[in-house]
């Protein structure tokens, strides 16, 4: 099975253009009649929805923000009244309340269209049988790739995350094929069925669809080698839909994104000026196919840039890259921006590390201080000093190479950093900024 809707898919590029168009338009009329909130915005801006009739028009449209959401709370930017939503969600933020989002039926069908399409798009077929090991609950991950899966009709085990070694059992006596979780979630997985002597070859695990959190392309290889899968990444946010706004194919060469339902733009998070084509920048979306929550020009706060060129798996619409990080992830270290994906990918370069590491951000006096704590592994951590000063040094020495500052370096003992089976929590920033 190639595509799941082959007809949208690969659709030619004006005829997909002019179907964004026409949604876009009906979306822009509807917030604006519907969400005062948005009508106050384009007011004050001094644009009625009739000035909107191009594809190029979009950026005349304000930004939502998640702060804008929070304003709103719980309701107040659906566009429909409460008795047409049929399901809520919420996205827990660091501080006070979460953000909500709402959803009607046709929502939920769109949602599960989706996800059908990003699974497919990650090989899964109808006689899959899927574990879903994404959180369940008011976190999208679970019941998006749920829907998503049924919808499919592939076979569903809805387990949810945690319970890491049942997790392995049902996985071996189910024969799961597919696994859907966080990477991290994935790695923790490997290691445990390291510990509990189960081989790769003992399972029937082919593919994962793992997101929820930036990776990069060094952890995919750790994930596939130990889990001997093919690794995917999917993309989402729950204000946009949750999981399947984007999806990578088989050539894992950047994540389609659906653009039948939401239209990327790339800013400068500075100036929220739009970038030219294939610049990295902020990732914006505007959803064109929604009516619980249709959001115009969302900041994501996650930098990727996009390729508009055709991929060879025939699908036409464009592709974002990995994700590299968010704005808000991004630390600046005595001015030098520093992303934590990029060390990950340093430490997975060079081995004898394993992929479990945490940055502790400290200020002595004016000075921000970088600590990287990174687990060895066993073997390692037995062994002559030297081995583990070497390891240090060569660590401390391609960071500063490859990032241009001074890191001080901690290796600890196998399974010291916090394991989660949602999203791993990789910077831990002491700086009260
Ligand atoms: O994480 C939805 C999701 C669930 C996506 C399962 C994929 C799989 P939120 O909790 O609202 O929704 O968090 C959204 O997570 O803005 C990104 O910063 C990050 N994120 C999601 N997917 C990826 C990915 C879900 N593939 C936030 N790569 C987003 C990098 C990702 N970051």
């Amino acid at each position: 099975m190639l595509y799941w809707n082959k007809r949208y898919e690969c659709m030619d590029r004006r005829e997909l253009d002019e179907l964004k168009r026409e949604k876009l338009i009906k979306t822009v009329c509807r917030v604006y009649h519907n969400v005062p909130y948005y009508r106050d915005l384009m007011q004050k801006k001094g644009i009625a929805p009739e000035d909107i009739t191009e594809l190029e028009h979009l950026q005349k449209l304000p930004f939502t923000t998640k702060q804008d959401l929070r304003e709103n709370y719980p309701f107040g930017l659906f566009a429909v009244p409460l008795s047409e939503i049929v399901r809520v969600h919420a996205s827990s933020g660091t501080t006070g309340k979460p953000t909500v989002v709402g959803y009607t039926r046709n929502d939920i069908a769109a949602w599960s269209e989706l996800m059908a399409r990003s699974l497919v798009c990650a090989g899964t077929t109808k006689q899959s049988i899927v574990q879903i090991a994404y959180g369940y609950g008011l976190f999208t991950g679970g019941l998006g790739a749920h829907y998503g899966a049924e919808r499919l009709g592939a076979l569903v085990i809805p387990i949810s995350g945690g319970n890491t070694k049942r997790q392995i059992m049902l996985m071996k006596d189910f024969g799961t094929t597919v696994l859907a979780c966080t990477p991290s979630y994935a790695l923790y997985l490997a290691e445990t069925m390291e510990e509990m002597g189960i081989k790769p070859e003992e399972l029937r695990l082919k593919s994962g669809i793992f997101g929820a959190e930036p990776w990069t392309d060094n952890m995919r290889r750790e994930i596939e080698t130990r889990l001997g899968i093919s690794a995917i990444d999917i993309y989402g946010l729950s204000e946009v839909i949750g999981p399947g706004v984007a999806c990578e194919c088989e050539y894992k060469d950047g994540l389609h994104i659906f653009e039948d339902y939401f239209i990327p733009e790339i800013i400068d998070p500075d100036t929220g000026e739009v970038l030219p084509s294939g610049s990295e920048g902020e990732l914006v979306i505007t959803t064109i196919d929604k009516e619980g929550l249709p959001v115009i020009r969302y900041r994501t706060n996650d930098i990727t840039s996009l390729k508009e060129e055709p991929c060879k798996c025939g699908r036409t619409h464009v592709r974002m890259n990995k994700v590299v990080g968010r704005t808000d992830d991004m630390l600046i270290i005595r001015g030098v921006n520093v992303f934590p994906s990029q060390i990950e990918s340093i430490l997975v370069d060079i081995g004898d590390t394993q992929p479990h590491y945490q940055l502790v951000v400290n200020r002595e006096g004016k000075l921000d201080t970088l600590q990287v704590l990174v687990e060895v592994s066993q073997s390692l951590f037995s062994d002559e000093v030297r081995r583990l000063e070497d390891l240090k040094r060569k660590i401390v020495h391609e960071i500063q190479s490859v990032l241009g500052i001074s890191v001080d370096v901690k290796l600890v003992e196998p399974k010291t950093l916090e394991r989660s089976s949602g999203k791993a929590k990789r910077v831990l920033d002491n700086r009260n900024l």
